[in-house]
């Protein structure tokens, strides 16, 4: 197979060179599909706009940049891009993808920019972005992901943009973002964001992201209905104290580890550690999560009455204690008219002794 289609990819090659050396902007133009305009001085093919509904054959193979935005694309082969191996930019954005296949990108090794805004992609094989180390920009926004499966950026070493906007995310693994070492701006807006324990260890990496000069946008929670509206970096932490509560009830169970629970729920076994957000103990997150605000309200007002009570205390004592001193600075200033009160003890000390 792979011979098969290295020969007359080879021989593209070697008539393109034949061509540079007696009219290069001709052969280029002979080797630019008819849907698209290129530009070779640098190597951009771009396909926007065409009403595309497939990708065109005969892309030059050593383009660096194809565009394909605003198209009507709604699926791609596996083989689309398999033969781009220099593509270092990728835009498809504006389609309406909602499913792509595993292997789409397995070829296109020095990816740097991958845009996918604005399609229907649903989900995402966790084998897609797989061996592109050189990936710098990754957008995802405005498509119907409601989750990613762990281990997706593994390979994404280098990323240092990544927008998750508008899409339909609940929750997030931390697992699953440890693998960016640069990244530095981070998109999650305008996603339905559960604000309960699933969420708890992503909010700790959010945490440490942003101390080691990460940038976010807001993270908004839609539920709880008590967190509705609040970013969830705001949350107290001890909102989620509850979560080990939740963890250390059922290790010390009779005997039943978290895990097989929620594998019996989680669809995919592929996963290995399913057990940080089963769908199953999801539910119990927003009554707990309500007893929480209200031990919290509780304890709020037991200490604002015992402070008002403190400052009542403290005023009566300092308003009894500057009466008394003023009444005492008076019994002073009278006295000295009738004499000063020491002078007349020792008068009256002196009285004594002469008598
Ligand atoms: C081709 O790319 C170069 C470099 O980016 C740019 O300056 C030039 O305007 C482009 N030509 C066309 C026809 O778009
Ligand atoms: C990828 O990029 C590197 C460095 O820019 C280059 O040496 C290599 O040939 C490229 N690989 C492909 C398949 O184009
Ligand atoms: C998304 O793509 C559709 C179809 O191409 C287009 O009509 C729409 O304007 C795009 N929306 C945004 C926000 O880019
Ligand atoms: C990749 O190259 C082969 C041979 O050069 C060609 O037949 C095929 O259409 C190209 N694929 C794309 C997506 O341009
Ligand atoms: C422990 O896990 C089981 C099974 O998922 C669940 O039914 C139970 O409610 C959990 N216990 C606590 C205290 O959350």
């Amino acid at each position: 197979m792979r011979v098969a289609q290295r020969l007359p990819s080879n021989w593209a090659q070697g008539s393109f060179l034949a061509c540079c050396l007696s009219l290069c902007a001709a052969s280029s133009l002979l080797s630019c599909p008819t849907s698209c305009k290129c530009n070779i001085s640098n190597l951009e093919v771009d396909c926007s706009g065409r009403g595309l509904t497939s990708v065109p054959p005969n892309i030059p193979q050593d383009t660096r940049t194809l565009l394909l935005l605003n198209n009507r694309l709604s699926s791609l082969s596996e083989m689309s891009f398999s033969n781009l191996t220099s593509l270092h930019r990728l835009d498809i954005s504006n389609n309406f993808l909602d499913q792509l296949p595993p292997q789409l990108f397995l070829d296109l090794l020095n990816l740097t920019e991958l845009r996918l805004r604005n399609n229907s992609i649903r989900s995402l094989d966790r084998d897609l972005l797989q061996g592109l180390g050189f990936l710098r920009r990754l957008d995802l926004s405005l498509n119907g992901l409601s989750q990613l499966p762990s281990g997706l950026l593994d390979d994404l070493t280098m990323l240092r943009w990544l927008s998750l906007r508008s899409n339909r995310l609940q929750s997030l693994d931390r697992v699953t973002f440890e693998p960016l070492n640069n990244l530095e701006n981070l998109q999650l807006g305008d996603n339905p964001w559960e604000c309960d324990c699933s969420l708890r260890d992503f909010k700790h990496w959010m945490e440490w992201f942003t101390y080691r000069g990460g940038r976010m946008d807001e993270l908004q929670c839609t539920l709880p209905k008590e967190l509705r509206g609040r970013d969830i970096r705001m949350v107290p932490v001890e909102m989620f104290s509850y979560c080990s509560q939740l963890e250390d009830e059922n290790n010390s169970g009779p005997g039943e580890k978290p895990g097989p629970p929620c594998a019996k729920t989680s669809p995919a076994p592929l996963e290995p550690e399913p057990a940080l957000d089963c769908p199953q103990r999801q539910r119990y997150r927003p009554t707990s999560v309500r007893r929480a605000i209200g031990t919290v309200i509780i304890a709020g007002v037991v200490c604002g009455v015992v402070c008002i009570m403190m400052v009542v205390a403290a005023a009566y004592g300092c308003i009894y204690a500057s009466l008394m001193a003023k009444y005492h600075r008076e019994l002073k200033k009278r006295q000295p008219l009738m004499g000063d009160a020491e002078g007349e003890q020792e008068e009256q000390r002196q009285i004594s002794s002469v008598a």
